[in-house]
């Protein structure tokens, strides 16, 4: 994977490099581990205290966290999907195997939010954010259909004042033809660069047909075993 954060221009190189073989088997090891609901909460006082690393998908309304969610445990309804934009309306926490907690959060930007809404949003994920050390990575989805916008921007400057560190994750590239994919990664990782707490690199996927869903999974396994040279022994010694 790049740590340095210097990729030659060009496509390919913007997007986050391959994880090896056996990083890949981890990432589907964890994620085939049994993933539940754990609970829906509007406000932090009702959340239990932190425990597990936690994996975090924030995103605009109806950019596919719920679906990306569903992919990357290969479960089709886990958590909820609609075309209703904003359905979401709740961090909702899943414990995956015991060994990491993944949040779908309320999506940001839906057209028919009330001020209050809104208000109330950015307090809970401002709340979410600054009190969980268990937080491993924020990822942040991005329809790939439409890029980067204006409320997208938001939220990743309000990241960057917190220092909040977050993976970009191109969303339905399914949708994208070859040369548009090349486009969008590239204008994606022109933009990071002036996020200083953005990795450079975005990951391009696929809630439809599996794109990418790997490498994410293998990367948020490497996160959850806290260090890549806990991986060959965490799927052995954790069972
Ligand atoms: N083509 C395609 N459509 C997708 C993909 N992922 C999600 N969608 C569609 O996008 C719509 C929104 O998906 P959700 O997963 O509910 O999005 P969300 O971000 O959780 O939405 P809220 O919870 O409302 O914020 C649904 O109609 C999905 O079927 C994808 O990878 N490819
Ligand atoms: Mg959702």
């Amino acid at each position: 994977m790049s740590k340095t954060g210097q990729s030659p221009a060009g496509a390919t190189a913007a997007a986050a490099d391959p994880a090896d073989d056996a990083q890949i088997e981890f990432g589907r090891w964890l994620f085939a581990q049994p993933c539940t609901f754990l609970r829906g909460v509007a406000r932090l006082d009702g959340l239990a205290e932190p425990d597990l690393p936690e994996i975090a998908f924030a995103g605009r309304s109806n950019c596919g966290k719920s679906s990306l969610l569903n992919a990357l445990t290969g479960r089709r309804s886990l958590a909820r999907i609609s075309n209703t934009p904003g359905r979401t309306q709740q961090l909702n926490f899943f414990d995956l195997g015991g060994k990491l907690w993944l949040v779908d959060m309320p999506g940001y930007g839906y057209a028919r939010a009330s001020k209050t809404d809104i208000a109330a949003w950015t307090q809970t994920v401002r709340d979410y954010l600054r009190g969980r050390p268990t937080l491993r990575r924020l990822c942040v989805l991005i329809d790939g259909r439409h890029g980067i916008k204006a409320n997208d921007k938001d939220m990743m400057e309000m990241l960057d004042a917190a220092a909040v560190g977050y993976q970009v994750v191109l969303t339905k590239i399914d949708k994208l033809s070859a040369g548009g994919l090349a486009t969008r990664l590239d204008a994606t990782a022109e933009a990071l660069k002036n996020h200083p707490a953005a990795l450079p690199d975005p990951i391009a996927t696929s809630a439809r047909n599996g794109d990418g869903i790997e490498l994410l999974r293998a990367q948020i396994a490497m996160l959850a075993a806290g260090s890549p040279n806990g991986l060959k022994s965490a799927p052995e010694s954790a069972g």
